[in-house]
């Protein structure tokens, strides 16, 4: 097991990775964009997944430095890919701890600008129940972050309870729908019907809706046929290193 000093030094000692998952739109199948997902190559103990470290770094406060270098990592590989023709763009997911810190979009629209990347580029996402648990404290942030062009995605939507009414207040670009309403849809009448009804919902609020955990055929087939833009999952393609992407180069834009 590890420290949170051992969390700040493996980010100093550059040993956290990013793993990249396409989503890819339904219509075509051409890759939109993809989500940063962060890991760690750990000396002794491998690639820890970020269930494993993530909330370790909320409660010892480096959140924000872990955050800070994987914003700065997703947008440099960002412009790698700009450069070579691939106009795609990245999101990365933040905390609920780093909503209430108040200069976080002053911060990303810092290292955007310094990186040179354009803020429709880069897509933050947030849980629904991180942005319902302090609905206030995160506004002032979300509002900032929306009115400086940056992408807003409400991760994992339908595991929390929020409204229609709640929903329509925040500033959201994107509505990505937990992968347990969309896996196996295909076969349980139940989940049909929340899904049916939450792509609804998200194109009257004209959001774009973004499927997670497509895993198969079916669950490809059915969410394209309930009019959901965007689909991520494994079927799809899993999260990959950087450079396993450049065999979608050839997509053009
Ligand atoms: O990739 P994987 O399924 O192991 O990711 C597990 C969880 O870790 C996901 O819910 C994802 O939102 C979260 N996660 C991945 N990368 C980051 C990150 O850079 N910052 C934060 N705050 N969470 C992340
Ligand atoms: O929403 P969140 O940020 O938690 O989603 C990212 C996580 O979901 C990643 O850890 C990724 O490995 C996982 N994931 C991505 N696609 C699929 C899928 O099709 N099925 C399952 N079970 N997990 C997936
Ligand atoms: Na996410
Ligand atoms: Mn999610």
């Amino acid at each position: 097991s590890f420290t949170p000093n051992d969390i700040r030094r493996a980010i100093i000692n550059r040993e956290l990775v990013l793993h990249h998952q396409p989503k890819v739109t339904t219509h075509s199948g051409v890759m939109r964009g993809v989500e940063a997902l962060v890991r760690w190559q750990h000396p002794e103990l491998g690639l820890v997944p970020p269930s494993n470290f993530i909330p370790m770094a909320e409660e010892a406060g480096i959140i924000d430095e872990l955050t800070d270098w994987v914003l700065e990592t997703a947008l440099k590989q960002l412009r790698d890919w700009h450069a070579r023709g691939l106009t795609i763009s990245v999101a990365v997911n933040l905390s609920a701890k780093s909503l209430s810190t108040p200069d976080l979009a002053d911060r990303i629209a810092a290292v955007t600008s310094r990186i040179g990347i354009e803020p429709k580029y880069l897509l933050l996402e947030i849980t629904e129940t991180a942005v319902m648990s302090d609905l206030a404290l995160s506004l002032g942030t979300l509002a900032r972050l929306r009115l400086k062009g940056f992408g807003l995605g409400i991760d994992d939507f339908g595991t929390g309870f929020s409204s229609m009414q709640q929903l329509s207040r925040i500033p959201f670009t994107e509505l990505k729908i937990d992968r347990s309403l969309v896996h196996g849809a295909s076969e349980k009448p139940h989940l049909h019907v929340m899904l049916q009804s939450t792509i609804e919902m998200g194109k009257k609020l004209h959001l774009t809706t973004v499927a997670e955990g497509v895993e198969n055929p079916s669950d490809w087939q059915l969410i394209r046929l309930l009019g959901c833009d965007v689909a991520q999952g494994f079927y799809v393609s899993k999260p990959v290193p950087g450079d396993a992407l450049a065999g979608w180069l050839k997509q053009g834009t």
